[in-house]
């Protein structure tokens, strides 16, 4: 990682951490909602990975595309999709990114190069891989991200992805957020290898980057990106970090030590940026600004969200299949 390519300014060290305020505040908001039944479905929260969402999306531009996991609610905001239509989606409301009828596992929004977030793990990667063969072949100078988790190493199309990207040399970064856990299971009672390894078999650049130092989140991947954007063929970023919550909301986390918790609640990325804003002369009012700021816009999306219009029943079988079209001869 080049030292030059750090965020130097005070002003992008708050821009990042504006960033991470936001997914933080939207997902304590969501842990809220969900627990008072006003969001329908299951929701996964990445409370405390903020730093890797948020370090990795500065990097990419508006039309860079990116694919996302089943805890994606920071990769979606992070790439900038509109806070109203995120809850409005959440609430399973008629005007959400996908008609309220994805929730949390599906947020996707083409026209921000969001192709969505993924119940199916590890099928994030090969949506990438296809994604960025579009780009190479239309010569867009477009790359393509994607977020997966530690336990999608175990899935076959990590392989395939991996192999194809490599070999046609595929404006692809390659995402591990490595969070220890695999559902209930520590993901070192899974997998044989680690990211590293595993990207190297197929030839492939890789870093590993402390992913709950946004600073070294953002730095990586200003780097890495430069180089897959110039060319250079896909790159893998393995960020360290943390799961403070359950796997799922609701998840009584029996199979876990306390301690491995509070660990992980401790070991706080905003905290550390809040350090860090501090350290080079920022003020402490100017902190407090920000949350009072992202506290108010999040309560405006929620209300909107909640007064929102529901779904038509009939706009259940609405968009199944493409619209009849003239067979090509
Ligand atoms: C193909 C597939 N197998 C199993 C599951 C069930 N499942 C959901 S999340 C998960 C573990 C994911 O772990 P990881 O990729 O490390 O992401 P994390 O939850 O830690 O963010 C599993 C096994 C699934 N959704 N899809
Ligand atoms: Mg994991």
């Amino acid at each position: 990682m080049g030292s030059t390519d750090a965020p130097s300014t005070t002003y992008q060290l708050l821009d990042l951490y504006r960033a991470m305020r936001r997914v933080r505040e939207t997902e304590e908001r969501l842990a809220a909602l969900f627990a008072d039944g006003e969001i329908p479905g299951f929701i996964h929260l990445a409370i405390g990975q903020e730093a890797v969402s948020v370090g990795i999306a500065a990097a990419l531009d508006e039309h860079d595309t990116l694919a996302s996991n089943h805890r994606g609610h920071g990769h979606a905001i992070a790439k900038g999709l509109d806070l109203d239509r995120f809850f409005l989606e959440l609430f399973g409301r008629r005007d959400g990114h996908c008609r309220g009828r994805g929730g949390s596992m599906h947020v996707a929004d083409l026209s921000m190069g969001m192709l969505g977030a993924n119940g199916i793990v590890g099928a994030g990667l090969p949506i990438a891989v296809g994604s960025a063969l579009a780009h190479k072949l239309r010569g867009t100078g477009h790359i393509a991200a994607v977020f997966f988790g530690d336990g999608a190493l175990g899935e076959g199309v990590v392989h395939e992805s991996f192999n194809l990207a490599q070999l046609w040399k595929l404006p692809v970064l390659f995402v591990c957020e490595n969070n220890g856990w695999s559902e209930f299971t520590e993901t070192a009672r899974l997998i044989a290898t680690d990211p590293q390894r595993m990207a190297a078999a197929y030839q492939m650049r890789t870093c590993k980057v402390d992913g709950n130092d946004v600073v070294a989140v953002a730095a990586a991947a200003r780097t890495e990106v430069a180089q897959v954007r110039a060319g250079e063929g896909p790159c893998l970023i393995e960020c360290q970090t943390k799961r403070v919550r359950g796997h799922f909301e609701g998840d009584p986390q029996k199979y876990r030590d306390a301690g491995d918790i509070a660990v992980a609640a401790h070991d706080d990325p905003l905290l550390r940026c809040e350090a860090q804003l501090i350290a080079v002369g920022t003020a402490q009012r100017t902190i407090d600004e920000i949350k009072t700021e992202t506290k108010i816009r999040v309560d405006a999306a929620v209300a909107n969200a909640r007064a929102g219009a529901q779904p038509a029943p009939l706009d259940a079988f609405a968009d199944v299949y493409s619209p009849e079209r003239e067979p090509v001869s």
